[in-house]
Protein backbone atom coordinates (compact mmCIF):
# COMPACT_ATOMS: atom_id res chain seq x y z
CA UNK A 1 0.00 0.00 0.00
CA UNK A 2 1.09 3.33 -0.99
CA UNK A 3 2.02 5.73 1.65
CA UNK A 4 -0.48 8.20 1.60
CA UNK A 5 -3.17 5.83 2.05
CA UNK A 6 -1.29 4.14 4.91
CA UNK A 7 -1.35 8.09 6.13
CA UNK A 8 -4.99 8.23 5.59
CA UNK A 9 -5.58 5.30 7.53
CA UNK A 10 -3.83 6.60 10.49
CA UNK A 11 -5.26 9.55 10.61
CA UNK A 12 -8.63 8.02 9.85
CA UNK A 13 -7.72 5.59 13.15
CA UNK A 14 -6.40 8.24 15.48
CA UNK A 15 -10.33 10.13 15.42
CA UNK A 16 -12.18 6.68 16.01
CA UNK A 17 -13.52 5.60 18.88
CA UNK A 18 -16.40 2.98 19.91
CA UNK A 19 -17.95 2.92 23.12
CA UNK A 20 -19.01 -0.85 24.89
CA UNK A 21 -22.20 -1.62 26.14
CA UNK A 22 -22.36 -2.70 29.79
CA UNK A 23 -24.87 -5.36 29.22
CA UNK A 24 -22.96 -7.02 26.30
CA UNK A 25 -20.82 -8.44 29.08
CA UNK A 26 -23.61 -9.88 30.94
CA UNK A 27 -26.00 -13.24 30.47
CA UNK A 28 -28.23 -11.87 28.06
CA UNK A 29 -30.02 -14.07 25.78
CA UNK A 30 -33.29 -14.64 23.56
CA UNK A 31 -37.05 -14.94 23.78
CA UNK A 32 -36.24 -18.67 23.82
CA UNK A 33 -33.90 -19.03 26.85
CA UNK A 34 -30.80 -18.14 27.40
CA UNK A 35 -27.30 -20.12 27.66
CA UNK A 36 -25.29 -19.33 30.46
CA UNK A 37 -21.82 -18.30 30.09
CA UNK A 38 -19.51 -19.15 33.36
CA UNK A 39 -16.80 -16.16 32.57
CA UNK A 40 -20.27 -13.44 32.46
CA UNK A 41 -20.32 -10.53 34.25
CA UNK A 42 -22.39 -10.67 37.56
CA UNK A 43 -22.07 -7.54 38.65
CA UNK A 44 -21.64 -3.65 37.08
CA UNK A 45 -17.94 -3.40 38.49
CA UNK A 46 -16.98 -7.14 36.76
CA UNK A 47 -18.55 -5.08 33.41
CA UNK A 48 -16.23 -2.29 33.88
CA UNK A 49 -13.25 -5.24 34.06
CA UNK A 50 -14.23 -6.66 31.01
CA UNK A 51 -14.90 -3.74 29.09
CA UNK A 52 -11.40 -2.36 30.81
CA UNK A 53 -10.22 -5.72 29.25
CA UNK A 54 -11.23 -4.57 25.71
CA UNK A 55 -10.21 -0.92 25.78
CA UNK A 56 -6.47 -1.93 27.45
CA UNK A 57 -6.04 -4.28 24.08
CA UNK A 58 -7.50 -2.15 21.10
CA UNK A 59 -7.19 1.00 23.15
CA UNK A 60 -10.28 2.66 21.17
CA UNK A 61 -12.95 1.65 23.85
CA UNK A 62 -12.81 4.39 26.35
CA UNK A 63 -16.45 4.29 27.97
CA UNK A 64 -18.68 2.00 29.03
CA UNK A 65 -22.31 2.55 28.00
CA UNK A 66 -24.53 2.18 31.55
CA UNK A 67 -27.60 0.92 31.52
CA UNK A 68 -29.76 2.59 34.76
CA UNK A 69 -32.01 -0.22 35.76
CA UNK A 70 -28.95 -2.85 35.44
CA UNK A 71 -25.95 -0.87 36.26
CA UNK A 72 -27.05 1.80 39.22
CA UNK A 73 -29.33 -0.46 41.59
CA UNK A 74 -29.37 2.37 43.83
CA UNK A 75 -30.26 5.33 41.17
CA UNK A 76 -28.17 8.39 41.65
CA UNK A 77 -26.70 7.21 44.90
CA UNK A 78 -24.85 4.09 42.44
CA UNK A 79 -22.57 7.06 40.97
CA UNK A 80 -20.15 7.31 43.63
CA UNK A 81 -19.89 3.51 43.00
CA UNK A 82 -19.36 3.58 39.01
CA UNK A 83 -16.74 6.18 39.59
CA UNK A 84 -14.48 3.86 41.67
CA UNK A 85 -15.09 0.94 39.18
CA UNK A 86 -14.25 3.39 36.40
CA UNK A 87 -10.85 4.49 38.01
CA UNK A 88 -10.33 1.09 38.80
CA UNK A 89 -10.52 -0.68 35.30
CA UNK A 90 -9.66 2.03 33.24
CA UNK A 91 -13.23 2.45 31.11
CA UNK A 92 -15.32 5.69 31.60
CA UNK A 93 -18.93 5.97 31.88
CA UNK A 94 -20.23 6.10 28.74
CA UNK A 95 -24.03 7.06 27.64
CA UNK A 96 -26.59 6.18 29.90
CA UNK A 97 -29.46 4.84 29.08
CA UNK A 98 -32.83 4.93 31.07
CA UNK A 99 -35.34 2.09 31.06
CA UNK A 100 -38.65 2.38 30.04
CA UNK A 101 -39.84 -0.89 29.81
CA UNK A 102 -39.30 -3.60 31.94
CA UNK A 103 -41.02 -2.59 34.87
CA UNK A 104 -44.70 -3.77 35.27
CA UNK A 105 -46.14 -0.49 35.15
CA UNK A 106 -44.76 -0.20 31.44
CA UNK A 107 -47.11 -2.67 30.16
CA UNK A 108 -49.03 -0.02 28.26
CA UNK A 109 -46.42 1.99 27.85
CA UNK A 110 -44.49 4.91 29.41
CA UNK A 111 -43.91 8.09 28.34
CA UNK A 112 -47.29 7.18 25.88
CA UNK A 113 -49.20 5.70 28.40
CA UNK A 114 -52.91 6.39 28.66
CA UNK A 115 -52.58 6.64 32.48
CA UNK A 116 -50.39 10.17 33.55
CA UNK A 117 -49.20 8.79 36.49
CA UNK A 118 -47.04 6.54 34.48
CA UNK A 119 -45.51 9.40 32.03
CA UNK A 120 -44.96 10.80 35.65
CA UNK A 121 -42.97 8.05 36.47
CA UNK A 122 -41.45 7.70 33.26
CA UNK A 123 -40.26 11.42 33.27
CA UNK A 124 -38.85 11.10 36.36
CA UNK A 125 -36.74 8.24 35.60
CA UNK A 126 -35.60 10.06 32.95
CA UNK A 127 -34.69 12.90 35.20
CA UNK A 128 -32.86 10.88 37.69
CA UNK A 129 -31.03 9.39 34.36
CA UNK A 130 -29.83 12.95 33.29
CA UNK A 131 -28.79 13.46 36.95
CA UNK A 132 -26.74 10.51 37.14
CA UNK A 133 -25.19 11.42 33.79
CA UNK A 134 -24.31 14.77 35.00
CA UNK A 135 -22.53 13.30 37.76
CA UNK A 136 -20.77 11.17 35.92
CA UNK A 137 -19.58 13.25 33.31
CA UNK A 138 -21.65 11.66 30.24
CA UNK A 139 -22.62 13.46 27.96
CA UNK A 140 -25.22 11.34 26.07
CA UNK A 141 -28.29 10.34 27.48
CA UNK A 142 -30.06 7.71 24.92
CA UNK A 143 -33.77 7.13 25.39
CA UNK A 144 -35.42 3.59 23.36
CA UNK A 145 -38.88 3.37 24.25
CA UNK A 146 -40.62 -0.38 24.00
CA UNK A 147 -44.18 1.99 23.59
CA UNK A 148 -46.74 0.58 20.87
CA UNK A 149 -49.87 -1.73 20.79
CA UNK A 150 -50.78 -5.24 19.58
CA UNK A 151 -53.69 -4.67 17.96
CA UNK A 152 -55.61 -2.03 15.57
CA UNK A 153 -57.89 -0.01 17.26
CA UNK A 154 -56.26 -0.67 20.79
CA UNK A 155 -54.08 2.88 21.17
CA UNK A 156 -54.67 6.57 20.10
CA UNK A 157 -51.92 6.91 17.78
CA UNK A 158 -52.12 10.82 17.58
CA UNK A 159 -52.57 11.26 21.18
CA UNK A 160 -49.97 9.22 22.06
CA UNK A 161 -47.55 10.89 19.45
CA UNK A 162 -48.47 14.11 21.69
CA UNK A 163 -47.49 12.62 25.12
CA UNK A 164 -44.38 11.94 23.44
CA UNK A 165 -43.83 15.76 22.68
CA UNK A 166 -44.43 16.45 25.65
CA UNK A 167 -42.61 13.97 28.07
CA UNK A 168 -39.76 14.88 25.80
CA UNK A 169 -39.67 18.26 26.02
CA UNK A 170 -40.20 18.12 29.68
CA UNK A 171 -37.01 15.59 29.64
CA UNK A 172 -34.76 17.77 27.70
CA UNK A 173 -35.27 20.64 30.10
CA UNK A 174 -33.53 18.91 32.28
CA UNK A 175 -30.29 18.43 30.37
CA UNK A 176 -27.10 20.63 30.92
CA UNK A 177 -26.04 22.84 28.19
CA UNK A 178 -23.11 19.69 27.31
CA UNK A 179 -25.31 17.34 27.43
CA UNK A 180 -27.38 15.79 24.43
CA UNK A 181 -30.95 13.16 24.21
CA UNK A 182 -30.53 10.71 21.64
CA UNK A 183 -34.00 9.31 20.61
CA UNK A 184 -33.51 6.16 18.92
CA UNK A 185 -36.46 4.12 16.80
CA UNK A 186 -37.20 0.85 15.88
CA UNK A 187 -40.22 -0.42 13.46
CA UNK A 188 -41.57 -3.33 15.67
CA UNK A 189 -40.58 -5.28 18.43
CA UNK A 190 -42.11 -5.61 21.62
CA UNK A 191 -44.87 -4.38 20.20
CA UNK A 192 -46.20 -5.58 16.87
CA UNK A 193 -48.52 -3.60 15.59
CA UNK A 194 -47.46 0.07 16.15
CA UNK A 195 -44.74 1.32 17.62
CA UNK A 196 -44.63 4.80 18.76
CA UNK A 197 -41.41 5.68 17.04
CA UNK A 198 -40.99 3.60 14.29
CA UNK A 199 -38.88 5.56 12.29
CA UNK A 200 -35.89 7.93 11.46
CA UNK A 201 -39.03 10.24 10.53
CA UNK A 202 -40.95 10.13 13.76
CA UNK A 203 -37.65 10.11 15.44
CA UNK A 204 -36.66 13.57 13.90
CA UNK A 205 -40.24 15.10 14.60
CA UNK A 206 -39.49 14.37 18.07
CA UNK A 207 -36.38 15.16 18.54
CA UNK A 208 -36.65 18.93 17.02
CA UNK A 209 -40.15 19.26 19.18
CA UNK A 210 -37.96 17.79 22.42
CA UNK A 211 -35.30 20.74 22.12
CA UNK A 212 -31.99 21.68 20.40
CA UNK A 213 -30.21 19.73 22.47
CA UNK A 214 -32.05 16.56 21.08
CA UNK A 215 -30.31 13.88 17.90
CA UNK A 216 -31.58 10.68 16.28
CA UNK A 217 -30.02 7.89 17.09
CA UNK A 218 -30.05 4.72 14.74
CA UNK A 219 -29.74 1.71 15.81
CA UNK A 220 -28.28 -0.58 12.72
CA UNK A 221 -30.67 -3.32 13.69
CA UNK A 222 -33.90 -1.22 14.14
CA UNK A 223 -35.10 -1.03 10.33
CA UNK A 224 -37.07 -3.30 7.95
CA UNK A 225 -34.25 -5.57 5.82
CA UNK A 226 -34.56 -3.64 2.46
CA UNK A 227 -34.27 -0.48 3.66
CA UNK A 228 -31.15 2.11 2.87
CA UNK A 229 -29.43 2.55 5.85
CA UNK A 230 -26.77 4.97 4.82
CA UNK A 231 -29.14 6.92 2.64
CA UNK A 232 -31.16 7.39 6.07
CA UNK A 233 -27.78 8.69 7.62
CA UNK A 234 -27.19 10.66 5.04
CA UNK A 235 -30.54 13.04 5.46
CA UNK A 236 -29.68 12.84 9.09
CA UNK A 237 -26.30 14.48 8.75
CA UNK A 238 -27.56 17.14 6.45
CA UNK A 239 -29.87 18.01 8.66
CA UNK A 240 -27.52 18.36 11.35
CA UNK A 241 -29.50 15.69 13.63
CA UNK A 242 -27.72 12.59 13.59
CA UNK A 243 -26.53 12.05 17.20
CA UNK A 244 -24.98 8.28 17.24
CA UNK A 245 -24.98 4.80 16.48
CA UNK A 246 -26.32 1.43 17.80
CA UNK A 247 -23.90 -0.97 15.80
CA UNK A 248 -25.23 -4.78 15.47
CA UNK A 249 -25.31 -6.52 12.54
CA UNK A 250 -28.69 -9.01 11.29
CA UNK A 251 -30.09 -10.95 8.63
CA UNK A 252 -33.55 -10.95 9.68
CA UNK A 253 -34.64 -8.51 12.00
CA UNK A 254 -33.24 -6.87 15.40
CA UNK A 255 -30.90 -9.64 15.75
CA UNK A 256 -28.15 -8.04 17.53
CA UNK A 257 -25.43 -10.11 15.81
CA UNK A 258 -21.73 -8.84 15.06
CA UNK A 259 -21.40 -5.98 13.40
CA UNK A 260 -20.41 -6.63 10.03
CA UNK A 261 -20.96 -10.28 10.40
CA UNK A 262 -23.85 -10.21 7.68
CA UNK A 263 -23.07 -7.55 5.54
CA UNK A 264 -20.18 -5.59 6.19
CA UNK A 265 -20.85 -3.45 2.94
CA UNK A 266 -23.43 -1.80 4.90
CA UNK A 267 -21.34 -0.74 7.52
CA UNK A 268 -18.80 0.46 4.78
CA UNK A 269 -21.17 2.33 3.19
CA UNK A 270 -22.75 4.32 6.59
CA UNK A 271 -18.93 5.30 7.36
CA UNK A 272 -18.35 6.37 4.09
CA UNK A 273 -21.51 8.70 3.58
CA UNK A 274 -20.29 10.35 7.24
CA UNK A 275 -16.84 10.85 5.79
CA UNK A 276 -18.30 12.26 2.74
CA UNK A 277 -19.89 14.74 4.45
CA UNK A 278 -17.25 15.99 6.56
CA UNK A 279 -14.99 16.32 3.12
CA UNK A 280 -17.70 18.40 1.84
CA UNK A 281 -18.89 20.52 4.49
CA UNK A 282 -15.89 20.77 6.13
CA UNK A 283 -17.55 20.13 9.37
CA UNK A 284 -16.78 17.46 11.79
CA UNK A 285 -19.87 15.02 12.32
CA UNK A 286 -20.25 14.94 15.89
CA UNK A 287 -21.54 11.32 16.19
CA UNK A 288 -21.19 9.07 19.47
CA UNK A 289 -20.56 5.13 18.08
CA UNK A 290 -21.80 2.69 20.12
CA UNK A 291 -22.11 -0.79 19.93
CA UNK A 292 -25.31 -2.27 21.59
CA UNK A 293 -24.93 -6.25 20.77
CA UNK A 294 -25.98 -9.32 23.09
CA UNK A 295 -23.82 -12.83 22.61
CA UNK A 296 -26.01 -15.26 23.45
CA UNK A 297 -23.09 -18.23 22.36
CA UNK A 298 -19.94 -16.26 21.80
CA UNK A 299 -17.66 -15.75 24.30
CA UNK A 300 -18.94 -12.16 25.33
CA UNK A 301 -14.92 -10.39 25.35
CA UNK A 302 -13.46 -12.11 22.33
CA UNK A 303 -16.99 -10.91 20.80
CA UNK A 304 -16.36 -7.43 21.81
CA UNK A 305 -12.63 -7.45 20.39
CA UNK A 306 -13.89 -8.82 17.14
CA UNK A 307 -16.17 -6.21 17.00
CA UNK A 308 -13.65 -3.81 17.38
CA UNK A 309 -11.41 -5.08 15.17
CA UNK A 310 -14.05 -5.12 11.93
CA UNK A 311 -15.05 -1.71 13.47
CA UNK A 312 -11.79 -0.27 12.58
CA UNK A 313 -11.18 -2.00 9.13
CA UNK A 314 -14.18 -1.13 7.94
CA UNK A 315 -13.54 3.10 9.25
CA UNK A 316 -10.56 2.47 7.66
CA UNK A 317 -11.64 1.12 4.23
CA UNK A 318 -13.86 4.28 4.29
CA UNK A 319 -11.30 6.54 4.63
CA UNK A 320 -9.94 5.15 1.73
CA UNK A 321 -11.99 6.42 -0.92
CA UNK A 322 -11.13 9.37 -2.77
CA UNK A 323 -13.79 11.78 -2.10
CA UNK A 324 -12.45 14.42 -4.91
CA UNK A 325 -12.43 12.37 -7.46
CA UNK A 326 -15.53 10.93 -6.36
CA UNK A 327 -17.33 14.52 -6.72
CA UNK A 328 -15.91 14.42 -9.83
CA UNK A 329 -17.29 11.58 -11.37
CA UNK A 330 -20.72 11.98 -9.87
CA UNK A 331 -20.70 15.10 -11.47
CA UNK A 332 -20.22 13.76 -14.73
CA UNK A 333 -21.74 10.81 -14.17
CA UNK A 334 -19.58 8.66 -14.66
CA UNK A 335 -21.11 5.96 -12.90
CA UNK A 336 -19.05 3.03 -13.17
CA UNK A 337 -15.97 5.55 -12.15
CA UNK A 338 -18.12 6.26 -8.95
CA UNK A 339 -18.92 3.00 -7.84
CA UNK A 340 -15.69 1.33 -8.44
CA UNK A 341 -13.94 4.09 -5.93
CA UNK A 342 -16.28 2.67 -3.61
CA UNK A 343 -15.37 -0.79 -4.32
CA UNK A 344 -11.87 -0.19 -4.59
CA UNK A 345 -11.89 0.83 -1.32
CA UNK A 346 -13.64 -2.23 0.03
CA UNK A 347 -11.79 -4.40 -1.40
CA UNK A 348 -8.53 -3.05 0.11
CA UNK A 349 -6.97 -5.11 2.84
CA UNK A 350 -5.87 -2.84 5.17
CA UNK A 351 -5.46 -5.34 8.18
CA UNK A 352 -1.44 -4.95 7.26
CA UNK A 353 -1.89 -0.78 8.14
CA UNK A 354 -3.77 -1.71 10.87
CA UNK A 355 -1.65 -3.67 12.72
CA UNK A 356 1.60 -0.89 11.84
CA UNK A 357 -0.97 1.69 13.82
CA UNK A 358 -1.57 -0.58 16.73
CA UNK A 359 2.11 -1.17 17.13
CA UNK A 360 2.72 2.31 16.90
CA UNK A 361 0.46 3.12 19.93
CA UNK A 362 2.43 0.74 21.78
CA UNK A 363 -0.92 -1.97 21.77
CA UNK A 364 -1.19 -5.45 20.51
CA UNK A 365 -0.39 -6.17 16.98
CA UNK A 366 -3.73 -8.76 17.39
CA UNK A 367 -6.24 -8.02 20.06
CA UNK A 368 -7.89 -11.49 19.97
CA UNK A 369 -4.24 -13.32 20.16
CA UNK A 370 -3.11 -10.81 23.12
CA UNK A 371 -6.70 -11.61 24.81
CA UNK A 372 -6.65 -15.33 24.72
CA UNK A 373 -3.03 -15.40 25.80
CA UNK A 374 -3.64 -13.25 28.63
CA UNK A 375 -5.00 -15.73 30.93
CA UNK A 376 -8.11 -13.27 31.68
CA UNK A 377 -10.56 -15.54 30.90
CA UNK A 378 -9.16 -18.41 32.80
CA UNK A 379 -9.18 -15.92 35.90
CA UNK A 380 -12.92 -14.88 35.33
CA UNK A 381 -13.91 -18.21 34.78
CA UNK A 382 -13.00 -19.39 37.57
CA UNK A 383 -14.22 -16.67 39.86
CA UNK A 384 -17.54 -16.30 38.17
CA UNK A 385 -18.27 -19.66 37.20
CA UNK A 386 -20.50 -20.92 40.43
CA UNK A 387 -22.16 -17.44 40.87
CA UNK A 388 -22.91 -17.75 36.94
CA UNK A 389 -24.45 -21.68 37.80
CA UNK A 390 -27.26 -20.20 39.88
CA UNK A 391 -28.32 -18.01 36.90
CA UNK A 392 -32.05 -18.40 35.71
CA UNK A 393 -31.99 -19.29 32.35
CA UNK A 394 -35.27 -20.66 31.05
CA UNK A 395 -38.07 -18.32 28.93
CA UNK A 396 -40.97 -19.23 31.27
MN1 LIG B 1 -30.13 0.07 20.42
Amino acid sequence: MDVRKSEQIFDALGTFRIELPSWGFANTGTRFGKFIQPAAATTTEEKFSDAGQVHLLTGVCPTVALHVLWDCPDGVHSTDDIKKFAGRHGVLPGSINPNLFQDQEYKYGSFGNPDPAVRQRALQHTKDSIEIARRLHSRDVSMWFADGSNYPGTANIRQRKQWFKEVLKESHGELSPGQRLLIEYKPFEPAFYHTDIADWGMALLLARAAGPQARVLVDTGHHYAAQNIEQIVAWLLSEEMLGGFHFNDRRYADDDLTMGSIDPYQVFRIFHEIRYFEWETGKRADIAYMIDQSHNLKGKIEAMIQTVTVAQELFSKAALVDARELAAAQKNCDLVRAESLLQDAFATDVRPVIQEWRESKGLPKNPMEAFRQSGYLERITKERAARNSSNISSYA
